[in-house]
């Protein structure tokens, strides 16, 4: 007797204000920060770093530095005084940092990470992640939010864009559903943005806000794609691994 597969319903979250919005008990959350901080926690992983915590405020981080843990601090793009690093992907491929925790606070992200402690399973996605992702969703069974970090609790077009990405792979390629306008939207954007993503980020506020920091590295390598087979997962406590075999 054969079974008829019920389809995961996928939904999308423009910004952590709209989180109260969304029921995320027994869900899965992929936190969306295309620049910089998933690309940079997933490039850590993907180099050796065992684990990731992260931390809201500056203060929390500061704490963990006294207690001897290598710590990284994000403001307004900036590396903030005091800590060994910022939030570039290419601080995180250090050799030196194979096998070490690392302490994290961000403008947006671990705030936004830290805000669904509660789902049921927290992954991290980014574009250097996106086929590795899409496949360990494929794995799960629980219905997924893809929660883009924004800025400020504002929207953000890089996330928005990726976001619309990953539905694509899941709606075309796997067995989810939606009807949800965020994800329909989300989708949209990719669909105008897809021939050349980097031009249709120009007018990104955040790629702006980067590129007059001199982060054009930054930026380039934010948008390829598939550059780790890793996906981190969040515990509520610190980001690990989930080991991904890459199909194809
Ligand atoms: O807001 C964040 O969490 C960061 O990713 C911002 S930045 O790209 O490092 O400036």
């Amino acid at each position: 007797m054969s079974t008829i597969e019920t389809q995961r319903k996928l939904e999308v979250c423009f910004t952590p204000a709209l989180l109260p919005n969304y029921e995320i008990d027994g869900k899965i959350v992929v936190v969306i920060d295309v620049f910089r901080a998933t690309t940079a926690i997933i490039t850590g992983m993907q180099y050796g770093v065992k684990e990731i915590i992260p931390v809201k405020d500056i203060e929390d981080a500061f704490e963990y530095k006294h207690r001897g843990f290598i710590t990284a601090a994000e403001r307004k793009g900036e590396v903030v005084e005091g800590f060994d690093f910022g939030n570039s992907p290419f601080a995180f491929m250090d050799e030196n940092l194979r096998g070490e925790t690392i302490v994290l606070t961000t403008t947006n992200c671990t705030t936004a990470m830290l805000q669904v402690k509660h789902a049921n399973k927290t992954f991290l996605g980014a574009f250097i992640n996106i086929t590795a992702v899409a496949e360990q969703l494929n794995r799960e069974s629980d219905d997924v939010i893809l929660l883009c970090a924004g800025w400020k609790n504002k929207f953000s077009i890089e996330d928005a864009l990726f976001a619309g990405a990953l539905a694509e792979r899941l709606l075309n390629k796997f067995n989810f559903t939606t009807d949800c306008d965020s994800t329909i939207a989300a989708h949209t954007i990719y669909l105008a943005a897809k021939t050349d993503i980097p031009a249709y980020l120009k007018q990104s506020s955040h790629r702006k806000r980067l590129g007059h920091l001199n982060l054009e590295r930054d930026i380039e390598y934010c948008l390829k794609k598939d550059q780790a087979t890793v996906v981190p997962q969040f515990d509520g406590y610190s980001i690990k691994l989930v080991e991904v075999e890459v199909v194809g």
